[in-house]
């Protein structure tokens, strides 16, 4: 017994110090009485009380499940925060962050370029129905954060890279200008592996769980990241009153996806620089945007702030729609799908799909034209996805 106890003391320790790839396998594994080397899924929805005057972790699955609990330990480690916190969707993440930070009349400024979806959210709900007022901006310069910055300012939202344009900005000069707000970076391009907002002054960190952190596109899931206690009860608060949770089966995929994230995140980043490098140089390529490029447009900021540069790469083709549909048809190995950051390499056309809730002029005003492309490398041969692309490219 005392040398369990020992062992387990000594095992926590190398925890505490340990690298990122061993704390994600290992934060949150505990042995059971069967010797379970991997945790097992609690499905229960409710859990018995000894009597009613004592308390206990677990009471009914909504507020607490042990499955959840432990992805959201591992979270916690992701982004090396306090709390985490393991939600449905990216997109019920979003809901419980805006319903925590705002009332109504309440002012937010969010990155002029972002997922289609959190710009619906914004718009059709938060603004039409919650009065919250939102200003969209180019971030990329922070002296438009400065002249859009108002005193009921209380929270300002962030994708970086954002979604599609892989825009980026300077996670910690904004942190620096917030006055009374929050800010919230959404680092799902990134993963927790390439960029730590909390560690460049961020507020909160979000994350729809179901892009990198799982991993194999078989899961729907969102996370949020805090340090301060208060915050996280409130969100916490929020989301069991909502109901907006992880379910046990979909943390346990969390779970073992993230165990992976390190080795996959560097394959997808070793693969996307060479193709992001083939397509630069193809004549039937307009232009291409990725930020391990020099040519990236805030390449400084990607040098100081980021730890490596993912897998996606967006590139607007040459010519008419119906080259941008032959070329389409032609590729056999990157599938037409909306998402990103699975194992297997996938292919958006915004302007028709992530995006197509903003009107022609909103996507317009902000770049996103009917030939821009997005890729979603995966961890394939890369030779073999190159030469994917190049038949394709060839038969337009
Ligand atoms: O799909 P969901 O898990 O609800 O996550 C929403 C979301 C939040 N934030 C970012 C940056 C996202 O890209 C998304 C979802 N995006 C896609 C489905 C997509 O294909 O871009």
């Amino acid at each position: 017994m005392v040398q369990i106890t020992i062992s387990v003391k000594i095992f926590m320790v190398i925890l505490m110090h340990g690298k990122f790839e061993t704390k994600i396998i290992h934060e949150g594994e505990y042995q059971n009485k069967h010797g379970d080397a991997t945790m097992p899924i609690h499905l229960s929805s409710t859990f018995i009380k000894p009597n009613l005057d004592t308390s206990q972790e677990f009471e009914y699955s909504r507020a607490g499940n042990p499955s959840r609990s432990l992805v959201e330990k591992k979270l916690a480690i992701l982004e090396n925060a306090k709390f985490a916190l393991a939600f449905s969707s990216g997109l019920a993440a979003e809901t419980v962050a805006l319903l925590t930070l705002l009332k109504p009349g309440d002012h937010m400024i969010a990155f002029d370029d972002l997922y289609g979806g959190t710009k619906r959210l914004f718009d059709k709900i938060f603004k039409e129905k919650f009065k919250i007022h939102v200003d969209y901006v180019d971030l990329t310069k922070i002296d438009n954060l400065k002249s859009a910055i108002q005193e009921n300012t209380k929270l300002i939202w962030i994708e970086t890279p954002t979604n599609p344009l892989l825009k980026v900005c300077d996670i910690n000069k904004i942190s620096k200008l917030k006055k009374n707000s929050l800010v919230l970076v959404d680092n799902t391009f990134l993963s927790p592996y390439f960029q730590n907002p909390l560690e460049l002054g961020a507020d909160i960190v979000l994350h729809s769980t179901t892009k990198y952190i799982n991993g194999h596109s078989d899961s729907i899931g969102g996370a949020i990241m805090v340090n301060d206690s208060s915050l996280y009860d409130s969100l916490k608060f929020n989301q069991n009153a909502t109901g907006a949770i992880l379910s046990p089966f979909d943390s346990f995929l969390v779970a073992r996806g993230i165990k992976t994230l390190a080795i996959r995140m560097e394959k997808h980043q070793e693969n996307a620089l060479k193709i992001a490098h083939f397509l630069e140089t193809h004549q039937k390529i307009k232009k291409v945007i990725y930020p391990g490029l020099k040519s990236h447009p805030q390449f400084e900021i990607v040098k100081k702030q980021f730890k490596g540069y993912a897998g996606i790469i967006s590139f607007e083709i040459l010519g008419t729609k119906e080259k941008l549909n032959l070329f389409l048809n032609n590729l056999k190995i990157f599938k037409l799908a909306e998402s990103l950051g699975g194992v297997e390499s996938l292919i958006n056309v915004p302007s028709l799909m992530t995006h197509a809730y903003l009107s022609e002029k909103e996507r317009n005003d902000i770049g996103i034209n009917d030939n821009l492309m997005r890729l979603s490398i995966g961890i394939e041969n890369v030779e073999d996805l190159i030469q994917d692309l190049d038949i394709a490219l060839k038969s337009v």
